[in-house]
């Protein structure tokens, strides 16, 4: 960003001087925050502030809707495709491909940055965090406390529960997270620094306390916007990928029930916790020392449905469980711009390395943001790129998404005139020419199922002509 000097209301960084990183990771947030416009009612103050501060990318998308792929190919900025990293494991130290690469921390730590974080950066499975992280401070509970019983009706996995508990904020693992960042914020830190704090709500369990359901009383609690049949036009694989038997609440479930607007209700109170403990961080950052000179990354790991699509949770490869919110601020970066342009979370980590003038990597497969951020209407011929298990491929531009399915099976919607993604207009002949574009950014490889476990992760084989196919 040295080239890009003389915004008001920052200072330019001495050169003889590394600016630190506040690097904030919110777990399954979708959308729904007041800049991005996701929910009418979504109250997110803080990260609306954060934004208006410095630059939001509308058009950022996850290259896979589910935690440890999603992290593990932002830490290593390598898609799934090339890393093999598509589910829940391997973890990145088991992956042939993507152990070889030296994740965001480390990188940090061996150019000399003083290296610390808290909460869930990578996936939360038992020791990837400290594998991973120089300095970890620990979960702080991480996605608990859990109640002795159910707040829920919803009799699947422990996790899988939503409802007003625990009594306080001060009991919830993210404040505790937040807290430990004010410590830190607060104290005399080795300059430079990187700091990690990552957030665990609104995972599930969809838990906050009452006064933040007390913000969407149930009764004026607004349901996404849905139509009827809207599975029709979709193949059948289409249908089956984002319905393998999972934890989440299958949505006949939730409409026999009526827990859909508990859901929305809990996941909205969540999202306004979290919220509230992202300003209690930017504040410490700006009473502390170094407000002048660190570079803020917020943003969410894979989208979330709230009933769009049939359906709850991630694991889709349509808007709902693609767009990310993605926020960078800092020294130089102009203030309160929304860039449109298609980016993926893969490229924070080539542009943490150019904002902090340090060397960029040959492997990373994403690109710098920077020049988006000296000028959202940067030249960006670039589209992004998501998947669901190998052979299953989302494109995104910045008008269109583009689906295929390993089975050959396709989507098209047109966002300026479909922002739900209601018509698929594959067959359109209308969109013929770009629709090639896009089917252009597809990997060539297929792979053939050999099964799947008993959490529905289908395990695949890539095919002989695969094998010899080789790239990314
Ligand atoms: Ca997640
Ligand atoms: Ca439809």
């Amino acid at each position: 960003m040295a080239a890009c000097t003389g915004n008001k209301n920052t200072k330019d960084i001495r050169e003889d001087e590394k600016p630190n990183v506040l690097f904030i990771a919110v777990d399954d947030l979708n959308d729904w925050i007041g800049v991005l416009g996701g929910h009418p009612q979504a109250n997110t103050p803080n990260m609306d502030r954060l934004a208006s501060r410095g630059v939001i990318f509308s058009n950022a998308h996850c290259q896979s809707p589910v935690c440890n792929p999603s992290r593990a190919s932002l830490m290593t900025s390598l898609y799934p495709s090339s890393s093999g990293i598509y589910f829940l494991s391997p973890d990145v130290k088991e992956s042939p491909v993507a152990s070889k690469s030296i994740v965001i921390p480390r990188r940090f730590e061996k150019e000399g940055y003083n290296v610390f974080a808290a909460g869930k950066l990578f996936h939360n499975a038992r020791g990837i965090n400290e594998y991973h992280v120089p300095n970890y401070a620990g979960q702080f509970g991480g996605f608990g406390p859990l109640p002795k019983e159910k707040i829920s009706s919803f009799p699947g996995h422990p996790l899988w529960d939503w409802g007003v508990y625990p009594d306080r904020d001060d009991q919830m693992p993210d404040y505790k997270i937040a807290s430990w960042a004010e410590e830190r914020l607060a104290e005399t830190q080795k300059q430079p620094f990187w700091m990690g704090v990552g957030f665990y709500r609104p995972h599930a369990p969809q838990f906050a306390p009452q006064k933040w359901f007390d913000m969407y009383p149930i009764e004026s609690v607004q349901l996404p916007k849905v139509i009827s049949d809207d599975l029709s036009d979709i193949s059948s694989y289409g249908v089956d990928i984002t319905r393998l038997k999972h934890v989440a609440p299958p949505y006949e479930w939730v409409m026999e029930n009526e827990e859909w607007r508990p859901l929305v209700q809990s996941y909205l109170a969540c999202v306004s916790f979290v919220d509230a403990q992202v300003g209690r961080v930017l504040a410490a950052l700006d009473e502390g020392q170094y407000g002048d000179n660190t570079y803020v990354v917020l943003f969410s790991d894979h989208g979330f449905h709230l009933g769009e699509k049939e359906r709850f949770a991630k694991r889709s490869l349509w808007e709902d469980g693609t767009r990310v919110p993605l926020i960078i601020v800092g020294p130089n970066i102009p203030e309160g711009k929304v860039c449109t342009k298609p980016v993926q979370l893969l490229d924070i980590y080539p542009t943490l390395l150019e904002l902090t003038n340090l060397e960029a990597d040959p492997t990373h497969e994403g690109r710098s943001l920077v020049p988006l951020l000296e000028d959202i209407e940067a030249d960006w011929p670039f589209m992004a790129r998501s998947s669901f298990g190998p052979g299953n491929y989302t494109i995104l531009s910045e008008r269109y998404r583009f689906i295929q399915y390993n089975d050959g099976s396709e989507e098209f919607y047109d966002h300026s005139k479909d922002p739900q993604e209601w018509l698929n207009v594959i067959d359109n002949a209308e969109y013929e020419t770009i629709i090639e574009e896009h089917r252009a950014q597809i990997p060539q490889e297929r792979y053939e199922l050999l099964g799947q476990d008993s959490w529905g992760h289908k395990s695949y084989s890539a095919t002989e002509e695969n094998a010899n196919a080789g790239g990314r």
